[in-house]
């Protein structure tokens, strides 16, 4: 079962500061990406916008709704659930007037997971992914530049 390889994971949180801009329009807070993890947790805390989501090719903003947790799926979702739960890829852009907070929980599974489609599932459909360790996603993962589902997608069989 998926929740079974989060048992004992890890939690790594994080705080965003983005300053306000005067040429916001011409820089992003965060670049395009998916989150290399299994769920993200996040809390727009200033209820200030910025944060947009990918759908059918565009980006979307996701309007803050205070004390409200937004649920990212993470690349390693997409993986085990062998592509049945899509990871999300998001960015953020930038204020001109103001500044913004948001506070990001990363939950990952434990150490020495093996990260690829699950056993129950690759019996029924076909692979879609390739299977590797926890530790060589994440150093593959940190060894490349940030863009879009790029890294997600070369785990593609
Ligand atoms: O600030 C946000 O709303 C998103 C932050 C984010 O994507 C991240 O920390 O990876």
């Amino acid at each position: 079962m998926l929740s079974s390889f989060f048992e004992d994971g890890a939690q790594a949180i994080r705080t965003n500061y983005y300053p306000p801009c005067a040429e916001a329009s011409k820089v992003l807070g965060a670049s395009p990406h998916s989150d290399a993890t299994g769920l993200t947790l996040l809390l727009q805390v200033n209820e200030v916008e910025g944060l947009q989501i990918k759908k059918d090719e565009k980006w979307v903003p996701v309007k803050p709704i205070p004390g409200a947790l937004i649920v990212n799926i993470g690349d390693i979702i997409e993986i085990m659930s062998n592509g049945e739960y899509k990871s999300i890829e998001h960015r953020v852009v930038v204020n001109q007037e103001k500044e913004r907070l948001s506070l990001a929980a990363f939950h990952s599974p434990k150490a020495g997971t093996e990260i690829g489609p699950l056993a129950d599932l690759v019996r029924i459909n076909k692979a879609q992914y390739k299977t590797m360790s926890l530790e060589e996603f994440l150093r593959l993962r940190l060894g490349r530049k940030v863009q879009g589902k790029h890294m997600l997608n070369q785990m593609k069989l």
